[in-house]
């Protein structure tokens, strides 16, 4: 195990993974002190009496005094605090990196790390359903919601993680089993101001030191740097060891089709590409075919992305509430078959991104209900097909009114939700409810 013992460590953000730094150093006999510019962060009620607390701001004597400063991903390294902790030679960790020293610890264990613009939950999620159907001790952690510090709680074959940009930044000792770039689409600009490159580097971290670097061989930003790990596979649409038969029919393994794809609850282009990753990293994990496929023809994927929530009048009524980016609502768009007029619910925070890749798909049958924040940005796609509204529920009001056989209602917003819900789930079941409510 690590000793942190007589260190003095800073751990910043009190959520969920500041809560489960804090619980991990205090096992260690290590009292940690505590900084969140909230006032109201939503762990604090969690917190040890022992631990000192600050808010407000980053206190610089703390960060000054400190021999190890572990940030929360939602806080930036490029905080000026931060910046200058750096300059002066502390270390600056994330929680993945506490869990990876501990795990290189330790013998025999797997570590599949997940990264990507999109997909990452689902992906994570469905290697997930396939480790466990083998009977191994699985668990599956980091971006996903749990976080990985909490996994250390019990003893585990296969680690799944979902990893963030943002979490991997702050990564120095991964050593993944089989590590995965599933794509890089512009997200998170606010976080990122040099650009997509910016970006894109700090997700190639994942494959540092990786056994096996798994890319996506129709996106050439997802392809490791040379010198990164000793072996690659490739997935992609027409090329790649893992890809698609010439009419996306089925899925084909070494030149094999393995499955055809309406033996599948997944649909579209990219659920597909979801697939076909899943059964590379299982092959990786030395799961059998027939497992995989087995658990793969079961997964119905999962709920706020491209869901089907309502279907009345010939009407359907798709929940992709979790597309969050310009490049998840692209994909959407690529999927969806519509024999009337989409209604698109567009709207939210866009995070700085350019929404211009979306022109293409907004045109002839679409209808484009914007709303929230950067509603004004969005209708400049195509101001003609576009009202504005101040809130999703306003524009639904309006959609109704317009619906006729054969159309679809979808919420696939490219934006994130915090502007005006809680999270991405609380606008989807919003959504969900007024479907059910307005197209009854
Ligand atoms: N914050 C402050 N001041 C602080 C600390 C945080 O204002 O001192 C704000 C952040 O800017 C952010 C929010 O509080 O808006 C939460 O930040 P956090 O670092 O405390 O986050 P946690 O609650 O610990 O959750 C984090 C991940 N959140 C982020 O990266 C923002 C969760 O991913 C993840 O599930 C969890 O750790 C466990 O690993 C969420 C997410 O939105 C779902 N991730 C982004 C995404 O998927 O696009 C990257
Ligand atoms: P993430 O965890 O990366 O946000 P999710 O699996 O939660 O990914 O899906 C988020 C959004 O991206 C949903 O709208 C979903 O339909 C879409 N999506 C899922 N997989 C892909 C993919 N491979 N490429 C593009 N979009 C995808």
């Amino acid at each position: 195990m690590i000793d942190y013992q007589d260190k003095k460590v800073v751990i910043i953000g009190l959520g969920v993974t500041g809560l489960s730094c804090v619980d991990y150093f205090l096992s260690k006999n290590v009292i940690p002190r505590v900084i969140d510019t909230r006032q109201q962060p939503p762990a604090l009620e969690h917190l040890d009496q022992r631990v000192v607390f600050h808010r407000g701001d980053l206190r610089v004597d703390w960060l000054l005094e400190a021999d190890l400063i572990v940030v929360s991903p939602g806080i930036a390294l490029s905080t000026p605090e931060l910046k200058l902790a750096a300059e002066n030679g502390i270390e600056i960790i994330g929680d993945i990196e506490l869990f990876c020293r501990e795990i290189n610890q330790l013998k025999d264990k797997k570590v599949v790390a997940i990264t990507g613009s999109n997909g990452k939950t689902t992906v994570t999620t469905l290697v997930g359903e396939m480790a466990k159907a083998t009977g191994k001790s699985v668990a599956v952690g980091g971006n996903i919601g749990e976080p990985v510090l909490t996994l250390l709680s019990n003893d585990y074959d296969i680690y799944i993680l979902e990893l963030s940009s943002f979490q991997l930044e702050t990564t120095f000792s991964l050593h993944a089993t089989v590590a995965t770039i599933l794509n890089i689409t512009e997200d998170h600009m606010d976080r990122y101001p040099e650009g997509i490159t910016q970006y894109m580097q700090a997700k190639q971290r994942i494959y540092h030191h990786a056994q096996v670097c798994l890319f996506n061989a129709d996106d050439p930003l997802t392809r490791p740097k040379a010198g990164y790990c000793d072996s690659c596979r490739q997935f992609g649409i027409a090329q790649g060891e893992y890809r698609l038969d010439s009419h996306a029919q089925s899925l084909v393994i070494d030149g094999d089709a393995v499955l055809d794809t309406t033996q599948m609850n997944l649909f579209g282009l990219h659920n597909y590409m979801n697939a076909l990753v899943a059964l590379a990293i299982a092959d990786q994990l030395a799961i059998t075919r027939e497992i995989s496929l087995t658990v793969l023809k079961q997964f119905k994927g999962l709920a706020h992305r491209f869901e089907l929530v309502h279907e009345k009048h010939g009407i359907r009524w798709i929940n992709d509430s979790k597309a969050t980016n310009v490049g998840s609502t692209e994909a959407a768009l690529r999927s969806i078959k519509c024999t009337g007029r989409i209604h698109l619910l567009l709207g939210g925070d866009g995070k700085q991104a350019d929404f211009s890749p979306l022109k293409p798909y907004l045109q002839n049958n679409i209808t484009i209900y914007a709303f929230g924040r950067d509603r004004q940005l969005l209708a400049q796609l195509n101001p003609d097909s576009t009202t504005q509204f101040e809130t999703m529920a306003q524009a639904m009001n309006q959609i109704i009114v317009n619906l006729h056989a054969g159309d679809i209602v979808l919420l696939s917003p490219a934006c994130a939700s915090l502007d005006q819900f809680k999270n991405y789930m609380e606008r989807g079941k919003l959504f969900a409810m007024l479907a059910k409510e307005l197209g009854a």
